[in-house]
């Protein structure tokens, strides 16, 4: 993996249906993420956040979409960020911020890499278009929008279209799919391991078949972490919590696999909500397993 860091703030929540993850940013900063990749060797600059516009100065102007403008403009701005740290040859990692922000870091990847692949752990498949989505949230969108799937406004951000094929995609941890995104995964045969497969096989296995089928299919990997892909027990501090979720030690496994694969180019970790945590607990969380993903060793 790449030795150099940027890391990108993205303090967004107009993509998901409560307020609070726009403090995402901070609350992982606070939690010594900058510190902690530096032990391991890394050079890490932080580049701040990005300008985000304050859902009070806002309304809704259409139920399906909500905020469709706000959250296009910085996806574009994201997009445009994230594909010049990957021109300077640097490994982008970006904090949400909702899990919409995930169409413009996808977007600034495939800027350069045109068959990278994404890990995408999620209690959520994130499938949803605009007819199928049951809350009109942006951030229940997200994957389909990469895939071409959604409002012309996100899917052609960066002026192309899709970013991603969906035979490169994995799917980790879901367990709250709706009726439009099964149809969706069934219909283009996405790889997706739920709760279900991750109880049966162990984590370990599930993880080794997701490294060999990503190697075999792409150039190179995004880590997609959406905190409620772990049980609501080791992270509160999320919108959509849903029980049953990856424990505090699957997740780390899943990341040091990562970490030992040596695939990563790029992640984003979101949808941590500082004002339903517990202390803080939940941005601990995710700057563990992100020191995990970068390799950090126990011995
Ligand atoms: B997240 C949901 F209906 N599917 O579309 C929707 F259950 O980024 C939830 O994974 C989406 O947290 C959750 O609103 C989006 C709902
Ligand atoms: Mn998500
Ligand atoms: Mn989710
Ligand atoms: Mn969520």
């Amino acid at each position: 993996m790449r030795k150099d860091i940027t890391i990108i703030g993205v303090p967004l929540d107009l993509g998901a249906g409560r307020r609070g993850v726009d403090m995402g940013p901070s609350a992982i900063r606070y939690a010594n993420m900058k510190e902690r990749l530096e032990k391991s060797g890394y050079n890490v600059i932080d580049i701040g956040n990005l300008n985000v516009p304050t859902p009070e100065t806002y309304r809704i102007e259409n139920e399906k979409l909500k905020y469709l403008r706000e959250v296009k403009m910085v996806n574009d701005e994201l997009a445009r960020k994230v594909s010049k740290v990957m021109k300077e040859e640097r490994f982008p990692l970006v904090l949400g911020g909702d899990h919409s922000i995930a169409i413009g870091t996808l977007a600034g990847i495939a800027d350069l890499k045109n068959n990278f692949g994404v890990i995408w752990f999620d209690a959520h498949g994130d499938l949803n278009t605009p007819d199928t989505s049951p809350s009109g949230n942006i951030h229940g969108m997200p994957m389909a929008v990469s895939l071409g799937y959604g409002h012309p406004d996100l899917v052609n951000i960066m002026s192309f279209s899709p970013k991603i094929k969906p035979e490169n995609i994995v799917i980790i941890g879901a367990r709250d799919l709706d009726k439009g995104e099964r149809e969706f995964i069934r219909d283009r045969g996405i790889k997706v391991y739920t709760m279900h497969e991750i109880d049966r096989l162990g984590m370990a296995r599930v993880m080794e078949e997701a490294i060999s089928f990503l190697k075999m299919n792409a150039d190179g990997v995004h880590l997609s972490l959406d905190l409620d892909a772990l049980d609501p027990n080791d992270a509160p501090g999320v919108g959509t919590p849903v029980a049953g979720g990856i424990s505090y030690r699957e997740g780390h496994l899943a990341m040091e696999m990562l970490a030992e694969a040596d695939i990563l180019i790029s992640a984003e970790f979101v949808e941590v909500n500082p004002i339903l945590d517990q202390r803080n607990k939940t941005a601990e969380v995710a700057v563990g397993l992100m020191a995990s993903a970068f390799g950090e060793k126990l011995l």
